[in-house]
């Protein structure tokens, strides 16, 4: 089944949100696969986001990374990438919608709490940079109540 990686941004785990946010992922059925508490260094960072490389925030967003621990996940379920993106909102908080993480709990574009995968292939590859050991193989007792 498909999987996304999700990462907890170091303001949401200054920002008590980490219970939170798993909840949120967790009530709507998807199920974890992976989890740990890391700090990264720039290197790793700026591997995580080497897309965005030339952009003119890539320093400041890599600062930010670094700036304290992440809780890095990987959460499974029939479209997890792209119905974990709508669970966390516009890159923008102030775009985002109000019941998303974003749309709840941010404001500022450079402090948006959470990072979701944007694709099935950048999952992919943010899974393998993160989790190079692998996850957990393991299904929910609860799958034929989510799953028809
Ligand atoms: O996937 P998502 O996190 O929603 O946005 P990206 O376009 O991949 O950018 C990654 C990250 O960079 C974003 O979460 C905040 C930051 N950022 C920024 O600080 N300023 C921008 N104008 C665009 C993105
Ligand atoms: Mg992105």
């Amino acid at each position: 089944m498909e999987q996304t990686f999700i990462m907890i941004k170091p303001d949401g785990v200054q920002r008590g949100l980490v219970g939170e946010i798993i909840s949120r992922f967790e009530k709507k059925g998807f199920s974890l696969k992976a989890l740990k508490f890391v700090n990264v260094d720039r290197p790793f960072a700026e591997k995580h986001y080497a897309d965005l490389s030339a952009k003119p925030f890539f320093n400041g967003l890599v600062e930010y990374i670094v700036s304290g621990p992440v809780v890095a996940m990987v959460w499974e379920g029939k479209g997890v990438v792209a119905t974990g993106r709508k669970l966390i909102g516009a890159t923008n908080p102030l775009a985002s919608e109000p019941g998303t993480i974003r749309g709840d709990f941010a404001i500022d574009i450079g402090r948006n709490v959470i990072h979701g995968s944007d694709a099935v292939e950048s999952a992919t590859k943010e899974i393998a940079l993160w989790f190079p050991e692998g996850v957990v193989h393991w299904q929910s007792s609860l799958h034929s109540w989510i799953y028809e």
